[in-house]
């Protein structure tokens, strides 16, 4: 087994991730910016190493420095939590070329993934249902674009293929805006992302957000381990995730996971990894891979049973899958609440002083977070500051226990989405389920 990994994350990440490396006996560096050193991992670590001051971009994206953390401290691998370098195809490699093991896929498919016109042809390819498009990049002929929009009727939306997670999209309603947007997409996405690929698909107005785990070994052993549903988002930060999905039925679940499955095989990829899709009308349509554990990873442990963090350690170390899909089943009902630092009603950060910390518990109630009373949240980063997880028999239950989670749970210092958390469970249309993307900015009159 692996004897000592980098951490290169913080917050409730490098915690989850230090935990599951305490279970399996990997030794633990943690490394972190000078406003850092008071984070409970870097407290709790075996060794530390400080990367840099606050900015990120001299930090936690410092690649030479988090490289030279494995070597002085000798490691083996390095961990790159999510956000951050964990979708870099260039760090991946810069690891691997240094010696140290990356844990996650190879550099190879994570850049074919960073380019949504490869991830989408090499998905379609392998028998993954995609949206309906343009099936590669947009040439510079108007009347072929032109032809194409009007054969996938309009609403079409344009996206950047370097783009994803939201940015570099505009929707085109008609043909006289059609050229004028894909130059227009082009140029952003030049200035964005210093590439101007650009491709089309359909727009689909209503759909929702549901994604796969899967997990594959060295040895082309690849499960899915079923969905999330992550529609309750507000511009594009996700707010509640659950699994499994609301209204999903088995047999879509089986269909889709694994095709998804199949893929990872096809395409040689190791460790966790998520595909994206929308949902609407009874369809799955994938838009895009995630080439990294998920900030919303415990919903799928919770119904499944199955340690994520540890299990990509075992495949990092070179282990066989430990299941087949068969030994693989869904049990009851997750919910997610990321809490964070901010303002409920303006949404703007709220960093400070953790005055006093009440986490919640109970039966199936899961906290990751790195709070402690005292703590001061930094102004640089994100302002997750944790998740509530609750599990239930079922999804009724589910909520029940996170509603109770959310009314014990105590942060006095700074302001949170807390109240936000609680409006949303309360609502009719959540009880109910399978609301769309559109859901909660709707909500809050956005
Ligand atoms: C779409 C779409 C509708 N039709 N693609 C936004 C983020 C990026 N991952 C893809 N996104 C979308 N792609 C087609 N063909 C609507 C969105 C979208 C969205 C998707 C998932 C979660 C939240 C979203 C919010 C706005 C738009």
């Amino acid at each position: 087994m692996l004897k000592k990994i980098v951490i290169a994350n913080r917050g409730e990440i490098a915690l989850r991730i230090q935990r599951a490396c305490r279970e399996l006996g990997i030794k633990t560096v943690a490394v972190h910016s000078t406003a850092d050193s008071n984070q409970k991992h870097v407290l709790l670590a075996d060794e530390t190493v400080c990367i840099g001051p606050p900015a990120s971009t001299d930090s936690y994206l410092n690649m030479p420095a988090i490289i030279s953390a494995a070597e002085v401290t000798d490691a083996g691998a390095i961990h790159p939590g999510y956000g951050f370098l964990s979708e870099n195809a260039d760090f991946a490699e810069r690891v691997r070329n240094s010696g140290f093991i990356f844990i996650g896929p190879p550099p190879e498919v994570i850049r074919i993934m960073g380019n949504k016109v490869e991830a989408i042809r090499a998905m379609k390819n392998a028998g993954v249902p995609c949206v309906p498009g343009s099936d590669g990049p947009l040439g510079e002929d108007i009347e072929e674009n032109l032809r194409l929009a009007r054969d996938i009727g309009y609403p079409i939306i344009i996206k950047a293929a370097a783009g994803g997670g939201g940015r570099g999209m505009r929707v085109v309603n008609n043909d006289a805006s059609l050229t004028s947007s894909i130059s227009l997409t082009r140029s952003e996405a030049n200035a964005a992302f210093g590439n101007d690929t650009v491709y089309m698909e359909k727009f689909l107005a209503n759909p929702r957000h549901i994604e796969f785990q899967i997990l594959a070994d060295h040895f082309g052993n690849c499960v899915h381990l079923f969905e999330r549903d992550c529609s309750m988002q507000r511009r594009h930060q996700k707010v509640l995730e659950e699994a499994p999905a609301p209204g999903i039925t088995p047999e879509q679940r089986q269909n889709i996971g694994r095709r998804c499955a199949q893929a990872c095989k096809e395409i040689g990829y190791h460790n966790a990894g998520t595909f994206e899709f929308l949902y609407q009308d009874d369809e799955f349509y994938f838009i895009e891979m995630n080439t990294r554990l998920q900030v919303e990873h415990p919903v799928t442990e919770l119904i499944t049973g199955i340690d994520l963090v540890k299990e990509q350690l075992r495949i990092a170390d070179g282990q066989t899958l430990r299941f087949k899909q068969d030994d693989i089943t869904l049990r009851g009902h997750a919910i997610e609440c990321r809490i964070n630092a901010e303002d409920p009603k303006t949404f703007m950060p709220s960093p400070g002083r953790i005055e006093l910390w009440h986490p919640p518990g109970g039966p199936g109630i899961r906290v990751d977070s790195h709070l402690y009373s005292g703590y001061m949240v930094p102004p640089y980063y994100d302002s997750m500051i944790g998740k509530v997880i609750a599990y239930g028999d079922d999804r009724k239950s589910a909520i029940a226990r996170i509603s109770i989670a959310l009314s014990e749970m105590v942060i006095d210092g700074i302001t949170t989405n807390i109240p936000l958390h609680q409006e949303i469970c309360q609502h009719a249309a959540f009880k109910e389920g399978g609301t769309n993307i559109h859901y909660l900015e709707e909500r809050l009159g956005l």
